[in-house]
């Protein structure tokens, strides 16, 4: 019956993928100002150049975006969110590449799954727009549900916790349940605890340390790559990394810190993990399966 309404509403394009350890999403933004990759892939040639070559360097998905959520970003015209994911999404698809599509927008959920996409990674959990969990429902394919409290204008004044991790399961938890009414299946939900988003530095490191307590056995996707959060802490040890403030350098110069983070997420069972480099983190995640096999063979 789900795979029956999901192949209906996409017509190209492979499936989600299902590996025995934890995927690597590559990370594609087709905008002008995303925060680590934004104006490097904007044109549909470059962008497509860009997932082909992620996918080669490993990706099991790739997720492409239309609109930057960095910190204050303003939101995009839905057209022009369309107009730059969807030849994307449509090329990557023919290709043979698992797509997601990451958007707020119901409209471009339904148009990127009906080019193919697999995969709908909304970072707002369905809160951004009240048709999204209806429209996923129908779609019958697999969500990110994201934890989120705002837009980027608003998101860093609500880092307002007394205890984040309970906080976050009961918000995602409010987040599901509406969906469920909507008509998700369950099964279909996969959990991100929005790092950086509504969470400066401090709150991030409690929900990867207790992924267990706030995803109540869900499959969840973690997104920590180059983010603010990891800059704060390598701050002053290393100056390609981050600077005194923390926000000095250059995103790409946390890329060993974002590694650090794939192989414990990975160690601690994620299903998934988005990443700007996909080759480290399928470096990480192959040291981590090579341990864990070890590990059961010399038990
Ligand atoms: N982070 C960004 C964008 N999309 N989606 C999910 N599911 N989780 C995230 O943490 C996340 C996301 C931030 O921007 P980027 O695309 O420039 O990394």
């Amino acid at each position: 019956m789900e795979a029956r309404a999901a192949d209906q509403n996409r017509t190209v394009g492979p499936a989600l993928p299902v590996a025995p350890r934890t995927m690597v999403m590559g990370i594609l933004n087709v905008t002008p100002d995303s925060f680590s990759d934004g104006g490097l892939y904007a044109s549909a040639d470059a962008a497509i150049a860009r997932g082909l070559a992620l996918r080669a360097d490993g990706a099991d998905i790739v997720d492409v975006g239309g609109e930057s959520t960095r910190p204050g970003a303003r939101r995009v015209e839905p057209a022009e969110e369309l107009a730059r994911v969807i030849p994307v999404v449509e090329a990557l698809a023919a290709a043979g590449v698992p797509v997601s599509i990451d958007t707020m927008r119901a409209a471009t959920a339904r148009a990127a799954v009906a080019a193919g996409a697999c995969l709908v990674n909304d970072v707002s959990g369905g809160l951004a727009d009240p048709e999204m969990p209806a429209a996923v429902a129908l779609l019958g394919v697999d969500y990110v549900a994201m934890h989120w409290r705002a837009h980027s204008t608003d998101m860093d004044a609500r880092d307002t916790y007394a205890d984040v991790v309970a906080e976050v399961r009961s918000e995602l938890a409010a987040r599901v349940a509406a969906l469920v009414t909507a008509g998700v299946d369950e099964r279909r939900i996969i959990l991100d605890p929005g790092l950086g988003f509504s969470k400066v530095a401090e709150s991030n490191w409690p929900l990867l340390a207790r992924m267990a307590d706030w995803s109540g056995g869900s499959r969840v996707l973690v997104g920590a790559s180059r983010k603010r959060f990891l800059a704060a802490v390598i701050a002053g040890r290393s100056p390609s990394a981050a600077g005194p403030d923390g926000r000095a350098a250059q995103p790409s110069g946390r890329e060993h810190a974002t590694t650090a983070v794939t192989t414990l997420a990975a160690a601690a069972g994620a299903w998934a993990v988005r990443a700007h480099d996909v080759s480290a983190a399928c470096d990480a995640i192959a040291v981590v399966s090579a341990w864990q096999k070890a590990t059961k063979e010399t038990r």
